[in-house]
């Protein structure tokens, strides 16, 4: 007898890419009752089973073959009043139900990590018996969206005597290499009286009969070896293709004018750095002294580029899609299907929010959804309007009044006019002691569903250190920045700044905020609150000038801050450019302008010299890695409009074309932009209207395989080619306003001679 969950799977390598929302997977129940039961077929009948005759005639790519999945992947969800535990026993799992809830997926027993191939046949058996006569609902599902089921028996019925159960069915969705099988042990409206009682799985099998008509064997996204910005380059650009795996020692490649097939440039290649995070030996094929406007692909022995431009109005579209993209992610207002086309909806989320643990509400509507989810979170909204700020500051020749948003043509640049929109509604974040509520959210996430659609009631979490030193920060900047197109919103923002820093001040030494049990929505924790602490003190005298501010600055501790980013964690770089661009230096013993260039010259470093592709990660590619490579480029041209170092520019140029598609993925994460970009991310828009969002960045490569998706299809890759296009993987493909907002900030620098 087996003692574990076998299962048949197809070891081929495969990517999914589809999203559909067709009915259920066809199955045919083979077996209910105990007189016809179907015997658990012996351990190595699943090799005869795979080995059938049509199988064998078309085999999968490498055969299919079997796997066991190990206890780790089985777990226990309960909620509504469900609790249960299991035991992993040698023939199977033994579930303890103390309190079955009252929905039937209040105890939930299931099994991930392995893969569903649409169009293929398969056969589950498993051997079920229950110390109290009931019954229960069995299903493979979807894991995420809204987990619809791919198949699903419900009323299956069990008692002390076991039951053999074997269901055949057919895959009719998309494949999906990470569902869920699931065993829903509650007790939907308590129909059943269930008190506690003990259910026994045994002999579980799920076995590929027939895989004739299996897609995705062995599908895999279209990469290629010489990878470039697949929107191209300014004509005075820097040009670089990166090659990998040459077949020979010719390393010369050609560019070729699409247009007509002419070859325009030839060189050879250089020899790259080797491996590092990508595993890819790489060799750079330099053309930046090609300076004629076309259309063009490079060619070589490593096969071809896809196409991309050379012209100087290269990133217009893509700057202007990405602030679109704020525009079309605002809450509580109606989008119009004049400027939001497709993803127009009405008014969202516009009800008053209760403040969490207490009865009262509050008026919070407005702002932008955070991402994929229809949060709204204060640390990381400051980010995302800080970088739309200092773009503006920096950058005010690129920003026009046209970019089809409500207040377009009203005279002030665009790019103001939707900060204002998040501007507006952090303001009525900020309680009535000045400090800062750390976000307004479901006590859950919504469905795949519109945002008008949303139906969860909404919460104001606690006032938090971070959401209140982050909002002074933002406030210090806009009141500065709106200064003289709105004095009074001016004066707004720094009462607003100086009232959130007293309350700081005062709260120093509590309110790390900690979701409570309660609540799934994004925690954006974050125990060290100095960084933000060091922005909003340094901003704050950028702004004004006052000398209080400088005493302030005894009270940081710069042991505290360990990274140095622009993230929504760590925002330390923010105070470090504002102490460097102060009008009046600021006296202080702190070493600010030492921590920012030493950040500055590892990110060259990187770029310049050590990183195959460029880029300036060398380690770790966290959740959302295209967010730190922006900020990283960033900070980079931060650098080189403090000293008018040119190499600063080039390294943070090349942070943009990393994430344009001269990176090893081949992919240009901006939706809509390139040959290859994602078609399919966790955004819940796009994802209900089955039609992806233009001008979105997408998180990218995570190299912690943070969700389940991630985990079943990238295990054991290079680090920076951990990235999936697929909406069930929030870890690489979720889109958030903090992820565009440094893109906006890149494109801009870039998209005119800034020198
Ligand atoms: O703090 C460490 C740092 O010390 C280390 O160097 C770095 C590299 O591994 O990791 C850092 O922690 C990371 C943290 O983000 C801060 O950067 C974690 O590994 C990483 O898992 C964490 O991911 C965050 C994720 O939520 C989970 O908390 C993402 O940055 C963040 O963008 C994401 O945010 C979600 C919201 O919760 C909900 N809305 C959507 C949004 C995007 O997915
Ligand atoms: O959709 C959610 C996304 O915005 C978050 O970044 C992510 C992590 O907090 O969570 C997503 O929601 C998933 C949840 O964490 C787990 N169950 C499935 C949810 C939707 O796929
Ligand atoms: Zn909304």
């Amino acid at each position: 007898m087996r003692n574990r969950f076998v299962i048949t799977i197809v070891t081929a390598a495969f990517a999914a890419v589809a999203v559909c929302f067709c009915s259920c997977g066809a199955y045919r129940p083979v077996a209910q009752d105990k007189t016809d039961a179907v015997t658990p077929e012996p351990e190595d009948t699943l090799e005869d089973a795979s080995a059938e005759p049509e199988i064998e005639d078309e085999p999968a790519e490498e055969g299919p073959g079997t796997d066991d999945i190990t206890p780790d992947v089985w777990g226990i969800y309960t909620e509504s009043g469900g609790s249960a535990s299991y035991e992993i026993m040698p023939d199977g799992v033994a579930i303890n139900i103390s309190n079955p809830g009252s929905v039937e997926y209040a105890v939930q027993l299931y099994c991930e990590g392995f893969r569903l191939l649409e169009g293929a046949s398969y056969r589950f058996c498993a051997t079920v018996s229950s110390d109290v006569p009931r019954y229960f609902e069995w299903r493979i599902q979807i894991n995420g969206q809204d987990y619809h089921p791919y198949v699903d028996e419900k009323n299956i019925d069990i008692g002390p005597e076991a039951v053999t159960l074997s269901y055949d069915f057919t895959m009719e969705h998309p494949s999906d290499p990470a569902p869920r099988m699931c065993f829903n042990l509650g007790d939907e409206k308590g129909e059943q009286h269930l008190a506690s009682h003990k259910i026994k799985i045994s002999d579980m099998s799920l076995v590929i009969t027939d895989d004739t008509n299996a897609k995705g064997k062995d599908e895999m996204s279209e990469t290629t070896n010489v990878n470039v910005n697949q929107i191209g380059y300014r004509i005075k650009d820097e040009k670089r293709a990166i090659m990998r795996q040459l077949p020979s020692s010719d390393t010369s490649f050609e560019v070729v004018d699409i247009s007509n097939g002419s070859e325009v440039y030839s060189a050879n290649a250089e020899k790259g750095p080797n491996g590092g995070t990508s595993g890819d030996d790489v060799y750079v094929a330099d053309f930046t002294k090609l300076d004629r406007a076309g259309k063009y692909i490079v060619r070589s022995g490593a096969g071809s580029s896809y196409e991309f431009e050379i012209s100087d109005n290269v990133y217009d579209d893509a700057l202007t899609d990405s602030l679109r993209m704020l525009y079309l992610q605002r809450c509580g207002c109606e989008l119009t299907k004049e400027l939001a086309g497709d993803f127009a909806h009405g008014v969202c989320h516009a009800d008053e929010a209760r403040i969490y643990g207490g009865k009262s509400y509050v008026e919070v509507s407005g702002g932008w959804h955070d991402a994929g989810d229809y949060g709204r979170y204060t640390s990381p909204a400051a980010k995302a309007v800080a970088d739309l700020l200092l773009s503006y500051e920096a950058y005010p020749d690129v920003f026009t009044d046209d970019n089809r948003i409500p207040e377009s043509g009203n005279g002030i640049p665009d790019i103001l006019d939707e900060a204002r929109y998040e501007l507006d509604w952090l303001l009525k974040m900020q309680a009535d002691d000045g400090g800062v509520y750390h976000k307004v959210t479901g006590l859950d996430f919504d469905g795949f569903v519109m945002p008008d659609e949303c139906t969860l009631p909404l919460y104001v979490l606690p006032e938090s250190k971070t959401a209140t030193a982050d909002f002074s920060g933002v406030m210090y900047m806009a009141s500065r920045v709106y200064a003289n197109i709105d004095p009074a919103f001016s004066e707004k923002c720094l009462s607003a700044a100086n009232r959130a820093l007293e309350a700081y001040i005062r709260h120093k030494d509590d309110r790390n905020f900690v979701n409570p049990s309660d609540v799934v929505t994004g925690e954006y924790g974050d125990n060290c609150s100095v960084d933000e602490f060091l922005w909003a003190i340094c901003e704050g005298y950028k702004t004004t000038g006052d000398k209080r501010f400088e005493r302030l600055l005894d009270m940081v501790d710069m042991s505290k801050i360990t990274v140095d980013d622009l993230g929504w964690k760590d925002m330390s770089g923010y105070g470090y450019y504002a102490y460097l661009t102060a009008e009046k230096p600021m006296n202080t013993s702190l070493d600010l302008r030492g921590r920012f260039f030493a950040w500055a010259d590892r990110c060259k470093d990187a770029a310049l010299i050590k990183e195959a592709y460029g880029c300036t990660l060398l380690d770790d590619y966290p959740w959302g890695s295209n967010m730190y490579i922006a900020n990283n480029g960033m900070a980079l041209l931060m650098a080189s409009r403090l000293t008018g170092n040119n190499d600063y520019r080039l390294a943070a140029k090349r942070q943009l074309d990393y994430i344009l598609g001269a990176n090893p993925t081949s992919y240009c994460f901006l939706t809509g932009y390139g040959t290859m970009s994602p078609v399919d991310p966790h955004h819940r828009p796009s994802v209900a209207l089955g039609k992806c969002m233009k001008g979105m960045l997408v998180g990218g490569a995570d190299s912690a395989l943070d969700d389940p998706y991630a985990k079943a299809t990238l295990s054991g890759l290079p680090k920076a080619k951990c990235y999936v296009d697929n909406n069930q993987t929030y870890s690489c493909n979720e889109v958030t306003i903090y992820w565009n907002s440094p893109l906006v900030y890149l494109l801009s620098a870039f998209s005119r001679d800034h020198g």
